[in-house]
């Protein structure tokens, strides 16, 4: 089996179970060499926490990158997720264009919104500033929330099909290779993803769990990167990572206190077996 080397940047939230506290074990039990860089260090994550502590690490992106430069190391893949400060994108970049290997892939997770609203923590800026490193990657995976805010297409609650290719369609035109839309739904039951690959355009449904839950995005996105690094095509990698999300989700249904992440832990047994 291939052995890849990945480099994720995104935050850690100390507790509440995202961005990389998910991504380093996901990544890893897909078989990963999984390198990271936190973008910022908060005590939880900003969604129904409050006087939440946050410590950016601006400062400290440059000299990691530029020793890691000096040692010759180098990534098959680039995944970022939530970033600290506006300032970072630029950093990232300059990684993404400096540290890649021959023919490495890179997926921007745009982490920056949900449900029609941006994070406490990014403005208008942020969101302006996110469309040069999402144009500028391979895969992007936007949830419809951040699709509206790369593309400037209206946040719908409702639509239809044209909608979402007409969105899909306006982010693959400005740059993304490849674009996975997640939290597509078109009814009460069911939700999905929606892959445009290329000219391609596929469509994953799978059932609507009652109970939204925090850091499903990163969950989704992680299990996402793992399998299309073990070679999975982009629809493949986007049905098995839609499984894995759901079976975190069902596997967290019983608790109702633990709304601020997934129980992800348990079920990474049925994601290495969908791997293998
Ligand atoms: O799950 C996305 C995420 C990651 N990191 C931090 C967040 C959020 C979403 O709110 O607050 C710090």
């Amino acid at each position: 089996m291939s052995y890849k080397r990945v480099l994720t940047i995104q935050d850690i939230s100390c507790f509440g179970q995202c961005s990389l506290t998910v991504a380093l074990p996901i990544l890893s039990a897909a078989g990963l060499e999984t390198v990271i860089l936190p973008s910022a260090v908060l005590s939880t994550h900003t969604a129904g926490f409050t006087g939440y502590t946050v410590r950016d690490l601006s400062d400290d992106i440059p000299a990691i990158a530029a020793h890691w430069r000096s040692e010759h190391i180098s990534f098959d893949g680039i995944y970022t997720g939530y970033l600290g400060s506006v300032g970072q994108i630029d950093q990232v970049l300059d990684i993404i264009k400096t540290l890649s290997a021959p023919g490495a892939v890179t997926v921007v997770d745009p982490a920056m919104a949900d449900n029609g609203k941006l994070y406490p923590a990014f403005d208008e800026e942020y969101a302006r500033q996110m469309r040069r490193l999402a144009f500028s990657a391979d895969i992007i995976l936007p949830n419809m929330t951040e699709a509206s805010y790369l593309t400037g297409i209206g946040y719908r609650e409702e639509y239809d099909e044209k909608y979402v290719r007409e969105m899909m369609g306006a982010l693959r035109d400005s740059g993304a290779k490849t674009v996975v839309l997640t939290g597509v739904s078109y009814d009460e039951e069911t939700t999905g993803v929606a892959v445009l690959d290329g000219e391609k355009f596929d469509y994953y449904r799978h059932k609507k769990l009652p109970r939204g839950s925090h850091g499903t995005g990163d969950v989704y996105a992680s299990a996402f990167v793992g399998a299309y690094m073990r070679g999975m095509s982009a629809y493949d990698a986007a049905a098995v990572a839609a499984d894995y999300t759901v079976a975190c989700i069902e596997n967290t249904a019983d608790d109702p206190a633990h709304s601020y992440g997934v129980k992800f832990e348990p079920v990474l047994p049925y994601l290495i077996k969908r791997l293998s």
